[in-house]
């Protein structure tokens, strides 16, 4: 098995302990990696084009997500947790030492502001870490802000408050030009807790007058991702609600803007599978955060909860592919996580939640696609649906893991974590954070 050459950035973790844990596993993953390679061969599968895909696979860290995260009710940190950008950038470069797959962070403002953007990116390019998507923050209101957003921000009755809210996403993509990013995430919490409270058409309008200032702001390459959510912090109605108001704003808005499916956005047992069917069909599918939930927006880990779903998301998205391919047309949705790691490591909560993203994938490369389209042609109905599941009953670790391996990371990714004792050592180093009473971080 060739290895790719990697180039070497500044190192988080001790290179030398992943590279002693891996030889540990060496014999047992060959074994395993070619009774892998023979099984798919069965079915006319190359192992080593589904590895070469799998190290094409790449997921943007949320940098709220590096560190503990919280509920209303409270939020208990953990020693040798992140305090600042320039620690959370180092976890994330951790973090892709051995997963091989997240190369970029996300951040959020103001919660990442700092003073000296080019040193921040100075920072995270020397470790080999990028910038995905910047995010905007009218849900709360800052210390010593002049006008609240108690009653929405870029949809508020108000001109004088959207006008605010508007300035902040344009400061937002201002910061994430001099990061390198090339998207602006806008997730808005604008909506009401009684029916009466407001117009839902003229509330509309004002957003999408907004939101037509931010657009006309955005340097010619980047896109304006909309993020729909079902609820909360409103429990009567959100003005992006679902998938359907986001992509006729999407629409209205122009080219660049594209929808942002997060998956704990949508009512219980929502076919999410088929929204991004839909978005990538119109070419509105700007991007994802992943997660996982059982009720809510629980943000909890990518296929923690049901990996059978994240699954036929994959699906959808390698056949999106593969039609955009045959159309010429772009096809690049943005990954990114968005979990809340309540009781976990963050860290082991991402590794963990990067193999199953990429366990996804995998799975998704192996469909026989082609006996799949026959017998959907034929309608037949169980063998169409048994090519999902035989993939998905495939364990395609040890692919992952040889994708991870080539790439400098780990075979076991978890084992590697703890074997060079990365967060002990944080919390003898890092000041601890004080405990929170609520609040998402
Ligand atoms: C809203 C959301 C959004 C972020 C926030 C941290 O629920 O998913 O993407 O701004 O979480
Ligand atoms: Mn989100």
């Amino acid at each position: 098995m060739d290895d790719i050459a990697v180039k070497r950035h500044l190192s988080a973790l001790p290179q030398d302990v992943i590279d002693a844990e891996n030889d540990k596993l060496m014999a047992a993953h060959l074994y395993d990696y070619e009774s892998l390679r023979v099984r798919l061969e069965r079915s006319d599968v190359d192992i080593e084009t589904v590895v070469r895909r799998l190290m094409t696979l790449e997921v943007g860290l949320p940098s709220w997500g590096m560190i503990s995260g919280g509920t209303r009710f409270a939020r208990f940190p953990m020693p040798g947790e992140p305090n600042n950008i320039f620690e959370k950038i180092e976890d994330c470069a951790a973090v892709h030492q051995i997963a091989g797959m997240t190369p970029r962070i996300s951040l959020h403002f103001p919660w990442d502001v700092t003073y000296d953007y080019t040193e921040v990116r100075q920072y995270a390019e020397a470790y080999g870490i990028g910038f995905d998507a910047v995010n905007s923050n009218t849900f709360q209101d800052q210390p010593g802000q002049t006008l609240s957003y108690k009653y929405g921000s870029l949809s508020h009755t108000d001109r004088a408050t959207r006008q605010q809210a508007i300035e902040h996403n344009l400061e937002c993509i201002e910061i994430g030009q001099k990061l390198g990013s090339n998207a602006l995430t806008v997730w808005l919490s604008d909506g009401t807790n009684f029916a009466g409270q407001a117009q839902f058409a003229e509330t509309l309008e004002r957003y999408l007058d907004s939101m037509t200032e931010i657009y006309a702001a955005l340097p010619d390459d980047w896109r304006v991702f909309l993020e729909h959510k079902l609820y909360e912090p409103a429990f009567y109605s959100t003005v992006i609600q679902d998938w359907g108001t986001s992509i006729l704003c999407a629409q209205q808005l122009g080219p660049k803007a594209q929808c942002l499916v997060d998956m704990g956005h949508h009512a219980p047992n929502v076919n999410i599978e088929m929204i991004v069917a839909r978005l990538a069909q119109f070419g509105k599918l700007g991007g994802f955060h992943f997660n996982d939930s059982k009720y809510g927006d629980d943000d909890l880990d990518a296929g923690s909860i049901n990996p059978f779903q994240l699954f036929l998301i994959f699906n959808e998205l390698v056949h999106a592919e593969e039609r955009a391919a045959k159309r010429g047309a772009a096809f690049d949705p943005s990954y990114m996580m968005d979990q809340s790691h309540n009781v976990t490591d963050p860290m082991e909560s991402i590794l963990n939640s990067a193999r199953a993203i990429g366990g996804a994938y995998a799975k998704a490369l192996i469909v026989d696609r082609a006996a799949m389209a026959a017998y959907q042609d034929a309608n037949d109905v169980m063998m169409g649906h048994n090519c999902l599941r035989l993939a998905f009953e495939t364990d395609v670790r040890p692919a992952l893991a040889e994708a991870r391996r080539r790439k400098g990371g780990a075979i076991d990714p978890m084992a590697a974590f703890r074997a060079t004792g990365y967060r002990a050592e944080k919390a003898r180093a890092r000041q601890p954070r004080r405990a929170e009473r609520g609040g998402i971080c």
